[in-house]
């Protein structure tokens, strides 16, 4: 998203998951993890280096996140996660993912509409695609949809879910899906009635 903010030009490769990584891919990154981006002949791993490469390099727009804001909404990541995982309808990671959410309202009702503000920075498109994954996922394997009542955060997800960058980086619904099964084996729909 950063990229397409910047209105920089690139190509996207995807590289599947898993053991199977093409060679070219593992002889310059050996661990394997990604996000990965190729600027030139650098290689530069981990999302939170490679924004601050194109920070640094292209700082028009500036994107960078107020370290006062810089955290927002981390935490909703890794509760998701922790319940999709549990494949328990009822695991507490599901209450605590709630509160993640409240608390994230909250912090938009009071500094939104974007996480700093008027204008979206670095930690909306980290945590905007995610909420997205967590979502879709939920919604498709445990019937969860996010409370209604959030609503600062639902204005949250169409303001950003309409942006060009998000729409170019976006990936179908059953896409995510199926993702999510695979790298937890979960079945198409838990039987949680
Ligand atoms: N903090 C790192 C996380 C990197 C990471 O864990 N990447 C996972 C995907 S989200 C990965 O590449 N896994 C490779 C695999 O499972 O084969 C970042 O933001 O770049």
């Amino acid at each position: 998203m950063e990229l397409e903010e910047k209105r920089l030009p690139y190509k996207a490769t995807y590289i599947q998951e898993g053991p199977d990584k093409p060679a070219w891919f593992m002889e310059k990154n050996p661990s394997g993890l990604m996000p990965v981006l190729r600027d030139g002949s650098e290689w530069i791993q981990d999302s939170e280096r490679i924004f601050e490469h194109l920070e640094a390099k292209f700082p028009n727009p500036a994107l960078k996140t107020p370290d006062e804001f810089k955290d927002v909404g981390s935490g909703i990541f890794p509760r998701f996660v922790e319940w999709l995982k549990s494949k328990d309808q009822a695991h507490p990671a599901k209450q605590d993912l709630i509160k993640e959410l409240l608390s994230f309202n909250q912090h938009l009702q009071k500094h939104g509409p974007y996480i700093a503000g008027e204008k979206p920075t670095d930690s909306d498109f980290t945590v905007a695609p995610k909420l997205r994954h967590a979502r879709v996922a939920l919604g498709q394997i445990m019937g969860f949809a996010f409370p209604e009542k959030l609503e600062a955060l639902h204005k949250y997800i169409e303001l950003m879910e309409a942006r060009p960058s998000f729409i170019h980086t976006d990936s179908p619904d059953e896409m995510i899906i199926c993702g999510w099964r695979k790298k937890f084996s979960l079945p198409e729909k838990l039987d949680y009635e």
